[in-house]
């Protein structure tokens, strides 16, 4: 039997969580032969609501789970993880400004930022996914510093896979017919999706579409594909959610397939002059453990453009959760 790997997973009472826990007892991360402990975080109010998720997951009588903490403590739920799903964040409740839930949930992320740095492995990948994804995983870097920020990445997998979908059902193929989709800049619908490096059976994208679709219908649809999911479900995106952090956190534990590549926030290093201190959404390629930005993709006018209006977003995130950094 293999020792078992131990998984955080935060706002667990939430309905991302819902979808991502039983996905996780079922071995759609690691394999069926990797036995897992789950430590679930919440608020104290939502302890009770965790209690009957708790219940559901022993009911499935998985053969991976062996344990499951419950625990509104950062410090228990993060102690020794190898990975941890930071899902957990409020949601912009009744007369909130955007800058305000910027301001309670970055100080969440302050808090977990502290505790990861004191009691996580030190190899322990931590994907972001609460919003504003990519400003709170900043946060979390800034306030963990004996873990490196490479142990930090937010979650851009969703618009990366709304990007593939969209383009195959546009071109009548299945998704494994796509390479090289790039999303770049924030989880907003500020993002860059952008299609001019990929490949459908091989062939150039754009040498299929017309210019005008790509720019007046798939750019806009990629951007603002969340708010259609709550318009039409009148709850934002749960499923398609865990189905992509698994997905990230795969991708990230096992490298991606040669002569492709996904999407991630990571802290900006300068490529293709992002500024630093950012996390920002890059093509990266992944080989065991090391993720590295895509080089030498030509940029159009059209793309720099767009890619700084995102990055322009990002720093006036930023700039707002400065004393938290
Ligand atoms: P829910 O409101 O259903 O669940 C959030 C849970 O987090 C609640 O149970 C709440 O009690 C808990 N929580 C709040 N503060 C916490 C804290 N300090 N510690 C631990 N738990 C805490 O939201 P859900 O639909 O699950 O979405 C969660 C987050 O994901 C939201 O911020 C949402 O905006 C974000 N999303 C991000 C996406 C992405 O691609 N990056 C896409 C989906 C989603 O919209």
């Amino acid at each position: 039997m293999k020792t078992p790997i131990h998984i955080a997973v935060t706002g667990a009472a939430g309905q991302i969580s819902y979808s991502l826990l039983f996905r996780l007892s079922a071995g759609l991360l690691l394999g069926p032969d990797q036995p897992i402990v789950l430590h679930l975080l919440e608020i104290t109010p939502a302890m009770g609501v965790l209690e009957g998720v708790v219940m559901e997951l022993n009911d499935c009588a998985s053969p991976l789970l062996q344990r499951v903490i419950m625990t509104d403590d950062p410090r228990i739920a993060f102690k020794n993880v190898d990975y941890a799903f930071l899902i957990g964040a409020r949601p912009r409740g009744p007369g909130m400004e955007r800058k305000d839930l910027l301001q309670v949930n970055a100080e969440i992320f302050a808090v977990q930022g502290r505790a990861l740095n004191e009691v996580a492995s030190r190899s322990v990948k931590v994907l972001v996914t609460g919003n504003p994804a990519n400003t709170n995983t900043l946060i979390a870097i800034k306030n963990a510093p004996d873990l490196k920020p490479e142990n930090f990445s937010s979650m851009s997998r969703l618009d990366h896979n709304r990007a593939l979908s969209y383009l195959a059902e546009k071109c009548g193929v299945h998704t494994p017919d796509i390479i090289n989709m790039s999303i770049w800049g924030n989880h907003s619908a500020t993002q860059y999706p952008d299609l001019n490096h990929a490949k459908v059976k091989g062939q150039s994208a754009l040498s299929l579409l017309d210019a005008d679709w790509v720019i007046d219908d798939f750019i806009p649809k990629i951007q603002q594909r969340g708010a259609e999911v709550i318009n039409a479900r009148g709850q934002s995106s749960a499923a398609s959610a865990a189905n992509a952090a698994i997905d990230q956190m795969k991708s990230w534990t096992l490298g991606t397939e040669a002569g492709d590549w996904v999407s991630m926030g990571i802290l900006s290093a300068g490529d293709y002059g992002i500024d630093t201190d950012l996390v920002y959404s890059f093509p990266v390629s992944v080989t065991t453990d090391r993720v590295d930005v895509v080089q030498g993709l030509a940029i159009s006018e059209f793309s720099l453009e767009r890619m700084r209006l995102t990055e322009q977003e990002l720093k006036e995130e930023r700039d707002a959760v400065r004393h938290l950094l």
